[in-house]
């Protein structure tokens, strides 16, 4: 039976009501924004005991982002942000989804409903189970489910019609074991929010510095002459990266922003930790602000590089760092033969910066020597998306930027664990040092042809070649490009397993049979054979550590992510070669296989009970360069062709302030000034002019990418601070109109940031 269900959020309006954007961010509103988030969802005194446990040493890693804690002292007045507040709000409410609250209401009906409400209806307290030719999810039992999934394995034609999904959020512990079931069951499709984030980061890095992780510490933030801050919104996306940049700010340090639109957090900080910050308003953040057109990136780089290397030939080793480059790098010629053939005026137009403020970016880079490069979605989610990154590399190594104090890439990681979960092996395409790892320890044989990523899964069930789709968090509907698309493959599928804690669009656009298994979260006891256990992560500057559940589950009947991963596998192999039921009656058991199989875990036992947990190794960070030349490697990007016929605009996809990805917490963008709506496109006011159209009008978006059409309707027109030729809305509304085929080379990352549209009055 083919469900009707609705794929694409529907079309509903809200109240909007605009104010001015803001100029500060954090301060008082944001704790009055916490605290009523907090209020509303778990009452003021559980949430405030919960939130003095998140980020503390020996609790909670919040479930927020990736961003660190202070490896020395923590805050007494709370570690943790606005948004931070609204995660575990939202993870930690009383209300709860019930058998009864699914026998009330069919999946198609459900799906009627905004994602908002879907996701404020509470946490899910039994495992559930939608049969092929029902509309209607019903209880079953533990075991029952587990039989299913392992029957449906039994019966694939080839292992590889099996897919396993990861979300960012799982732990090491739950992420090594499902990446090991998978590998056992015979496959390698491990497709994770990670190709959707910074995919384009790990390849353009890896093969530049030979790490595809960021090099940098909080200390090199602290300590950083100059940081430039590329396409990335920390006030809204990773709120205590400010902090970091005020330390900067006042031992002397610069910060350049590049966005097409100036993000509030990036002008001023009020610390809201810091009550000498909130009684002097704010620390001023950004000195310069460079408003890029959407990715004008690399043409930005490129006229500032070629700006450097003029004033380097008048005044050899005066700008770049000759001695750093001689013995660290190769292919620094054949870069500086193209460099000087740049088109000067030609890049500058393509990045949309005036020229005045691209020399005094330039005059700032000339002077400064420790230099650190924070990025996220920005420069990722582009075609060419791993090239932004591999400019950056050369910008850092001509200034001899990496490897030292106060200098380095920084790709500002999105999902608290989702470092984490790529260092366990949670990789369509893992090393083979790694499989003969796994091999070893375990006695099996892992698969050695590579899987699918994200997009390609999606293709390969519209092809029905995927029978049985696994999700270890996150909400794979909402989050992929193309949801139209998406949504018909995924229903080609015979059996869709999703393990959450919250309902969302993936239960109920779903395979023919569906089942929701739900899982404890991280802020929640998790009691196992020898007793309460810890988990442990790993955040953006590659920090591991443990983090402890202290609340009591959101029902009797959840389980652990290890613990489902573990039945599941023992009951589809029994406890040979791989002893399944040991693995979680004590956690210690899971971290010593990991310590056996992962490089850098060494003593994991004991060093994740370190109060600040221990840092992995890191080449780059030490100016160790592990690449086939062991050196750090110059590469030549072109400056992309972003030019599109008259008419029509470049669109952005970005997140508001009143969302975790797919979860909407609310309905404001508040430091953006748009409230109670998020049907809305951001658009300068001479385009609005030239396009005869007029602030607040509604209109319909068309996607046009080789030939065909996507649409999308019914946005009010909001006039707004951005590049010419720009437009921006929000995920996953506009999801719809990402082309799937339209992905980063290399990387395979939808491009998210740059989709060609039309804008049509209703
Ligand atoms: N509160 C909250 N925190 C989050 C998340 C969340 O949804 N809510 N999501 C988490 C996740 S998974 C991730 S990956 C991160 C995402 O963190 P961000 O990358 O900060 O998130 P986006 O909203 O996608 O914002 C991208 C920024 O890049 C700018 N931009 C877009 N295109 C370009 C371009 O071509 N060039 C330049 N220079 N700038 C551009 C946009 O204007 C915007 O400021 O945040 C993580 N943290
Ligand atoms: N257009 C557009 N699309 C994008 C992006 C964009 O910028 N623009 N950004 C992309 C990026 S950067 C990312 S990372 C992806 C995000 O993609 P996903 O990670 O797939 O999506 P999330 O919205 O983070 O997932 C939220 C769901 O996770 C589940 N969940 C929450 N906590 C837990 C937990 O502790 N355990 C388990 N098992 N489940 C849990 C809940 O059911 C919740 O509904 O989206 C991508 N999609
Ligand atoms: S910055 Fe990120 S990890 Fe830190 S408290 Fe805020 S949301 Fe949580
Ligand atoms: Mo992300």
């Amino acid at each position: 039976m083919k469900r009707s269900v609705r794929i694409v959020p529907p079309e509903a309006f809200g109240d909007l009501k605009l104010t001015p954007p803001k100029e500060k961010a954090a301060g008082i509103p944001a704790i009055t924004s916490s605290l009523r988030h907090v209020q509303e969802e778990m009452g003021v005194i559980a949430g405030l005991r919960a939130l003095n446990r998140m980020n503390q040493k020996g609790g909670f890693d919040c479930p927020g982002c990736a961003w660190p804690d202070p490896d020395g002292k923590r805050s007494a007045l709370g570690e943790y942000c606005e948004n931070g507040a609204k995660a575990i709000s939202e993870e930690a409410t009383n209300k709860r989804v019930t058998p009864a609250f699914f026998a009330k209401r069919t999946v198609e009906e459900l799906s009627e409903q905004t994602d908002y409400w879907i996701g404020k209806q509470g946490r899910i307290t039994h495992p559930m189970y939608l049969a092929a030719d029902s509309s209607r999810y019903v209880p079953i039992s533990w075991d029952e489910a587990f039989e299913k999934i392992a029957t449906k394995i039994k019966s694939l034609n080839t292992p590889d019609e099996a897919c396993f999904y990861t979300s960012g959020r799982t732990s090491n512990e739950a992420a090594f074991l499902y990446q090991l079931f998978a590998r056992q069951v015979g496959t390698n499709n491990l497709p994770d929010c990670s190709n959707m984030c910074h995919e384009s980061s790990g390849k353009g890095l890896a093969e530049t510095v030979g790490i595809g992780k960021g090099s940098v510490t909080l200390q090199d933030l602290h300590q950083a002459e100059l940081i430039i801050v590329m396409g990335q919104n920390p006030g809204t996306n990773h709120p205590r990266m400010l902090t970091a940049l005020a330390k900067c700010k006042e031992n002397g340090g610069t910060v350049v922003s590049v966005n097409p639109i100036p993000e509030a957090g990036t002008n001023t900080f009020v610390d809201p930790q810091s009550p000498l910050s909130m009684l002097k308003g704010g620390a001023q953040i950004t000195d310069l602000f460079l408003q890029v057109r959407i990715n004008g990136d690399v043409a930005l780089l490129k006229a500032a590089m070629f700006l450097l290397l003029e004033k380097e030939r008048a005044n050899p080793g005066s700008v770049f760092d000759q001695e750093f480059i001689k013995q660290n790098t190769t292919g620094y010629q054949a870069f500086i033969d193209n460099l000087g053939n740049t088109n000067f005026s030609e890049a500058v137009a393509a990045s949309g910066v005036p020229e005045k403020q691209i020399r005094e970016f330039a005059g700032l880079l000339a002077e400064k020597k420790k230099i650190i490069i924070c990025w996220a979605m920005g420069l990722t989610q582009h075609e060419n998306g791993v090239d932004n990154i591999r400019e950056i590399v050369n910008l850092l190594l001509l200034k001899g930027s990496i490897g030292r104090p106060g200098s380095g890439t920084c790709p500002v990681r999105g999902h608290s664990n989702v470092q984490g979960d790529r260092t366990m092996g949670i990789w369509e395409a893992p090393p083979e040092a790694f499989l003969d790892s796994i091999d070893k320890n375990f006695s099996i044989t892992a698969p050695r042809n590579h899987g699918y990523d994200v997009v390609d899964s999606i293709k390969a069930m519209d092809e029905g070649k995927i029978k049985l789709f696994v999700a270890m968090g996150g909400n794979f509907i909402s989050a992929t490009p193309d949801s139209e698309f998406t949504g018909k493959a995924m229903q080609n599928c015979d059996l869709t397993v999703q393990i959450s804690t919250k309902l969302n669009r993936s239960h109920l656009v779903t395979g023919k049979e569906a089942l929701i298994l739900p899982c404890i979260s991280r802020s929640e006891k998790d009691q196992q054979a020898s007793g309460d256990q810890i988990v442990s992560v790993e955040n953006s500057m590659g920090i591991v550590h443990s983090s402890k559940g202290s609340l009591t589950p959101a029902s009797e009947h959840l389980m652990s992510e290890p613990a489902i991963v573990a039945r599941l596998a023992e009951v589809l192999f029994g406890n040979s070669p791989v002893n399944w039921g040991e693995m979680t009656k004590n956690y210690d058991t899971i971290r010593n296989h990991i310590e056996a199989t992962i490089p850098g875990f060494d003593d994991y036992n004991r060093r994740v009970r370190q109060p600040a947990g221990f840092y992995l190794p890191n080449g780059a960070r030490k100016g160790k360069f592990n690449t086939k030349s062991g050196k750090a490697v110059f590469t030549i990007n072109k400056i992309p062709d972003n030019k599109i016929a008259d008419g029509h605009f470049i669109l952005m996809t970005i997140r508001t302030h009143d969302q975790f990805n797919t979860t909407i917490y609310g309905m404001d963008d508040r430091y953006r000034g748009i409230l109670n709506e998020r049907r809305v496109l951001l658009m300068n006011k001479d385009d609005i002019r030239e396009q005869q159209l007029k602030p607040l009008d509604i209109v319909h978006l068309t996607s046009i990418y080789k030939g065909v059409e996507r649409h999308a309707h019914n946005f009010k027109l909001v006039e707004y601070d951005i590049a010419k030729g720009c437009v921006a809305t929000y995920f996953p509304e506009a999801n719809v109109l990402v082309p799937i085929d339209s992905v980063a080379k290399k990387s395979n990352t939808p491009a998210s940031k740059f989709v060609v549209v039309r804008v049509e009055k209703r």
